[in-house]
């Protein structure tokens, strides 16, 4: 028939802090809402504080961090929404494990990387974490003392160096129609 249901997804964004993966992901909400798709964004401002409040960022923290993150947008994506996830998430085998969550249960999941150099992440500072890593007064911290894992097969990824924030969201809007969602 021509009815297509809506279905939900979940869209994964991964990069440095400062990359712009918040960014991005409150600007396609922004977009999806307004062309009455029902979207939500997850990010570590909304999640760290409240259901992931016993988490810091060890690396036994962020696999289970990750691991909740994925669980709860399984559901959002399960209930219809565009599930929009903004975590650094630097180990690959943590967001493997977000993408067979939602495979196992037949959901879309399409991980993006915000490809932004640590340099620049580092020159933006936008919360002057950065700052506090060099002089040590912030331990583990990614792409200074922790290691951030670059996808090996992202759906997509995206530049955020010379375009601004609705262009980089346009490269996920044409993901989204390429794979059938939108
Ligand atoms: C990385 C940290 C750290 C350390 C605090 N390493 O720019 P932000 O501030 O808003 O994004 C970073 C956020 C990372 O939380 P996530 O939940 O996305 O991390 S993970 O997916 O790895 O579990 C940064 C801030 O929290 N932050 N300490 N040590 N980022």
């Amino acid at each position: 028939g021509h009815l297509r249901g809506f279905r939900g997804c979940t869209v994964w964004f991964t990069g440095l802090s400062g990359a712009g993966k918040t960014s991005i992901s409150f600007e396609l909400e922004a977009f999806l809402v307004g062309h009455g798709i029902p979207s939500y964004a997850l990010d570590g401002d909304n999640v760290r504080g409240g259901l992931n409040k016993n988490l810091g960022f060890s690396k036994e923290d962020r696999e289970e961090n990750i691991r909740r993150v994925a669980e709860v947008a399984k559901l959002f994506a399960d209930s219809g929404v565009v599930a929009l996830c903004s975590f650094v998430s630097p180990f690959e085998k943590d967001r493997d494990l977000a993408r067979k969550i939602h495979e196992e249960s037949g959901l879309p999941f399409l991980e993006v990387f915000v490809d932004t150099p640590l340099d620049v992440c580092e020159k933006r500072d936008v919360k002057g974490l950065y700052k506090k890593a060099r002089e040590g007064k912030i331990k583990g911290f990614t792409g200074i003392d922790q290691a951030y894992e670059r996808p090996s097969k992202p759906d997509i990824s995206v530049n955020t160096v010379g375009m601004g924030i609705k262009d980089s969201m346009m490269m996920v809007i044409d993901l989204l129609v390429q794979k059938g969602i939108l």
